[in-house]
């Protein structure tokens, strides 16, 4: 009987026909099915994951009006930080430690108009079998088999689950939870559901794994790029240029934006990309007498600096 029921617990083979035949230990995420910022119509529910030697199933119960369900996965190198790039399901979402490599995506409970795509330039559909059902209460059952010869049998998997609007929107659930979800605004996720499916490195996934009980949070800290220094040489001028020196704790891009001393926006005067260490001139010589703020802002606005300058004849 115990020979019976570990052999009960990975190497199940899901039969993808809509029907939920996940075992309770193949839970592999419950959320709660209250924590969607909007509402009981757009909440995740749970995520199943399992395997056999030749695939990966994953299942996911959850509800959903007019908004989309992505479900991304890390499998090991490579992969991206930013979903607002993608040519397929772009939302504004960014990745903070795991960078998701494939992602499985529908629209409005409608398989058809999803499927499952590795992450590349441009992004590339996955042969893939899935059924999508309405079960009771309103909510939606998928499942999803993924044959590992297309996936290049990971060793690691890292997996969040999201709830989205549109293009470029932004999210109202994840599963599990991550605390830069407020339903509007962007998201950088970095809590992430983490699994070791071949944990004895022969290189073939494992048999006799508990999911529920192998499966674990794993957060990564966000790091945002902060100024370390802004200089103008010279901040009062009378000639033609104005030597900017920049120096960021990260890697970031920068925009420059000119504003009067009310802080009225005037221009913009330069984006500089993917910088850390920079100097460069800014010609002054049609810039009117006066006093003004000009605005150093990285990419993603976590750091913001503000400089006087005045211009003088
Ligand atoms: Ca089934
Ligand atoms: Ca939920
Ligand atoms: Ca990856
Ligand atoms: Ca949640």
């Amino acid at each position: 009987m115990l020979y019976f029921l570990l052999l009960s617990l990975t190497y199940h083979s899901i039969i993808i026909d809509g029907a939920n035949d996940f075992n309770s230990d193949e839970i592999f995420v419950q959320d709660r099915n209250n924590d969607s910022y909007w509402g009981k119509d757009n909440e995740l529910d749970t995520l199943y994951l399992t395997w056999d030697r030749n695939n990966l199933y994953i299942g996911c119960v959850y509800s959903l009006n007019n908004n989309a369900i992505l479900i991304f996965l890390d499998t090991g190198e490579g992969g991206i930080d930013n979903a607002n790039l993608l040519d397929w399901y772009p939302r504004d979402v960014r990745f903070s430690g795991a960078k998701p490599d494939y992602l499985i995506a529908l629209w409005n409970g409608n398989l058809s108009l999803g499927g499952v795509r590795k992450l590349s330039k441009p992004t590339i559909p996955l042969s893939y079998q899935g059924e999508n059902k309405a079960i009771s209460n309103g909510k939606y059952f998928l499942e999803v088999s993924i044959p590992f010869s297309s996936i290049g049998k990971p060793k690691i998997l890292r997996i969040t689950s999201l709830i989205c609007g549109g293009d470029y929107s932004t999210s109202c659930d994840a599963m599990p939870d991550d605390k830069s979800i407020r339903g509007e605004g962007s998201v950088i996720i970095n809590t992430f559901r983490e699994i070791n499916i071949d944990s004895d490195d022969d290189n073939e996934p494992d048999s006799s794994v508990s999911v529920n009980n192998a499966a674990k949070d794993v957060s990564y800290e966000v790091i945002f790029p902060s100024f370390n220094l802004v200089k103008l040489e010279p901040e009062v001028c009378r000639g033609n240029d104005v030597e900017i020196t920049i120096s960021l704790t990260e890697k970031s891009s920068v925009n420059v934006s000119l504003f009067n001393e009310n802080g009225r926006f005037l221009k913009n005067l330069f984006y500089i990309q993917d910088v850390k260490d920079t100097t460069f001139y800014w010609d002054v010589k049609g810039i009117d007498e006066g006093v003004y703020i000009i605005k150093f802002t990285t990419s993603d606005n976590s750091s913001i600096i503000k400089k006087a300058f005045v211009r003088i004849k």
